[in-house]
């Protein structure tokens, strides 16, 4: 078995349902010219750390020196079907991503798991970068040019038989591997395939697809944040308003935030290949179910103890109190 298959079945083993190589290249021109124009238009609003560091984000070589390859991984996250939460108390809404344990650490943990399995087998004197969301990576355009899928109208990596529900965590080493081939890249075909195709399939279609003329997680959007242009407006999106965005919200969005209490599904449950994924499968990823709905009135009544004790291991705590008990007070005007 060649090196790039023993590490691709170890990837398997350690619990990530994709995973890829890509070489460690900057990415596709058009993809920085996306990534300038969207910093140019204001879009990232508050989040100051996206203007940093950008020859790194779009370079991985510049994140590790001599950098030969990227390791791409790929864990679902789509929940099980979930109960109706009790009607008697107001509740406010957490996406699905914040139901399970902090995805970080977790991917960390086996990726570092991966890193040693690579490093005794390829011999000395490698090195290697992990990254999970927070390192400045294009983590999506890399894991497009590795095969884990394609980026939708609503921005994120779909896999066609995982959906978009998928985190992504990279290894930037030394070590060069076999690359894979984009698969489902927009450019592989000239003609997009039509979602009636896509939607007759029973298991992964073996050519690229794309989203064809579908726009269903456009019009989902509560808030316009995925713009007719293509373009993504973070500052008018749930996720960085609930999240990111400190101090008050503008009063015209914050009636659009509706019951969300901790960032927003909407245009991920609207994808057709969202309805037709599996769940996740991953029995060691802790899964919450009592945090789909959060009692509002028990965030407001919570000190710096009780929101640590209860989010100690969940992205919500990253949000901070004061910023939770500002999401809840929104939620509660709206309802
Ligand atoms: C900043 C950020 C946010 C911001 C801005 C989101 C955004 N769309 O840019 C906010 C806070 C709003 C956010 C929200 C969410 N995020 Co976020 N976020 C990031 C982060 C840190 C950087 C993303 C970035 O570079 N944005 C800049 C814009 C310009 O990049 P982009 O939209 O991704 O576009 C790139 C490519 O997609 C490509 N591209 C863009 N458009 C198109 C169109 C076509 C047709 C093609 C071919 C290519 C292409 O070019 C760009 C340059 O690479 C990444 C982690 C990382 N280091 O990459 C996670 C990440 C993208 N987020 C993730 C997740 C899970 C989410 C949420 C679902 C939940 C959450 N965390 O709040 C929502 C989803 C909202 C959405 N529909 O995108 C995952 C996405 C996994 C996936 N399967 O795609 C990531 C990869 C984190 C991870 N490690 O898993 N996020
Ligand atoms: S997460 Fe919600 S607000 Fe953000 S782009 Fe998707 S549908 Fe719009
Ligand atoms: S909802 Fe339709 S347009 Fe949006 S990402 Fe899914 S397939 Fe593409």
């Amino acid at each position: 078995m060649s090196l790039t298959d023993s590490v691709k079945n170890e990837a398997i083993e350690l619990g990530f349902d994709l995973v890829g190589v890509t070489d460690a290249s900057p990415i596709d021109s058009r993809q920085v010219e996306l990534v300038n124009k969207w910093l140019a238009s204001g879009f990232a609003g508050q989040m100051d750390y996206m203007h940093k560091n950008l020859e790194k984000r779009i370079n991985p070589a510049k994140l590790l020196e001599n950098a030969q390859s990227v390791i791409v991984v790929g864990l679902s996250y789509k929940p099980p079907r979930q109960n109706q939460p009790d009607a008697a108390a107001p509740t406010g809404r957490v996406a699905s991503y914040a139901q399970y344990e902090d995805y970080h650490p977790f991917i960390k943990t086996r990726l570092r798991k991966l890193t040693d399995f690579v490093g005794s087998l390829a011999g000395p004197g490698h090195r290697f970068k992990i990254c999970v969301d927070s390192s400045p990576v294009a983590e999506r355009a890399l894991a497009a040019r590795a095969g884990l899928g394609f980026i939708g109208r609503n921005h994120m990596l779909i896999n066609p038989v995982l959906g978009p529900q998928t985190f992504l965590g990279e290894i930037i080493t030394t070590v060069k591997l076999q690359y894979d081939q984009p698969t489902y890249c927009h450019s592989e075909r000239k003609e997009p395939l039509a979602l009636s195709e896509v939607e007759g399939e029973e298991s992964p279609p073996s050519v690229a697809v794309n989203c064809s003329t579908c726009t269903k997680c456009i019009d989902a959007c509560p808030t316009g944040a995925l713009r007719a242009d293509g373009q993504f407006d973070a500052t008018k999106c749930i996720n960085y308003l609930t999240i990111e965005h400190k101090g008050t919200m503008p009063s015209e969005l914050a009636e659009k935030i509706g019951d969300r209490l901790f960032g927003c599904d909407e245009c991920v449950l609207a994808c057709p290949y969202q309805q037709k994924a599996s769940v996740c499968r991953n029995s060691e990823f802790k899964f919450y179910r009592d945090r789909a709905a959060l009692s509002l009135q028990r965030i407001l009544d919570m000190n710096e103890r009780d929101f640590e004790a209860a989010f100690a291991d969940s992205v919500i705590k990253r949000s901070g109190l004061d910023q939770l008990k500002r999401n809840a007070r929104i939620c509660l005007a709206n309802i």
